[in-house]
């Protein structure tokens, strides 16, 4: 399979427990190349746009506030079935059912505050990378 590209985000428990690095060194030994990274701080409304497809779901308010309650780092991964290796990599959603070695095993403190994000499909990877990151900025 040709290269891909999928959008991961190190969530605010991973950034304020100075974990940005650690999670990047298990991107990189999983195979993925971080082609393009920057730390920044979400509005609320920006937030609330990025998980609207949850908006009808009780987490919804908690999952807003939480990612923009510190920094956060939005990376582009590029590699081999990149959306499908990085979703292996993060561990399932819940760390409490993730496998041993993933970033949600090792470093989530809860379903809530599980660390990283990752696109689940290629559409959405497509549309998360455009809604954060220029053309320009993507170093393949
Ligand atoms: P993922 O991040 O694995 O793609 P998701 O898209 O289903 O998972 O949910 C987005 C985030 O919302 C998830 O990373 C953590 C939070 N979340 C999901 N289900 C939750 C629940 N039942 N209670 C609290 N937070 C939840
Ligand atoms: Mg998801």
């Amino acid at each position: 399979m040709a290269l891909e590209r999928t959008f991961s985000i190190v969530k605010p428990d991973a950034t304020k427990r100075n974990l940005t690095g650690k999670i990047c060194a298990m991107l990189e030994d999983g195979g993925l190349r971080i082609i393009a990274q920057k730390r920044i701080q979400l509005t609320l409304a920006q937030a609330q746009e990025f998980y609207s497809v949850h908006a009808e779901r009780p987490f919804y308010d908690e999952l807003c506030e939480f990612m923009v309650s510190e920094p956060i780092v939005v990376q582009v991964l590029e590699g081999e079935n990149a959306i499908l290796r990085n979703r292996e990599i993060m561990g399932a959603t819940n760390p409490a059912d993730a496998e041993e070695g993933t970033i949600r095993k090792t470093h989530a403190l809860s379903l809530g505050e599980n660390s990283i994000h990752g696109s689940d499909a290629p559409e959405t990877a497509a549309e998360e990378i455009a809604y954060f990151f220029a053309g320009l900025e993507l170093v393949g």
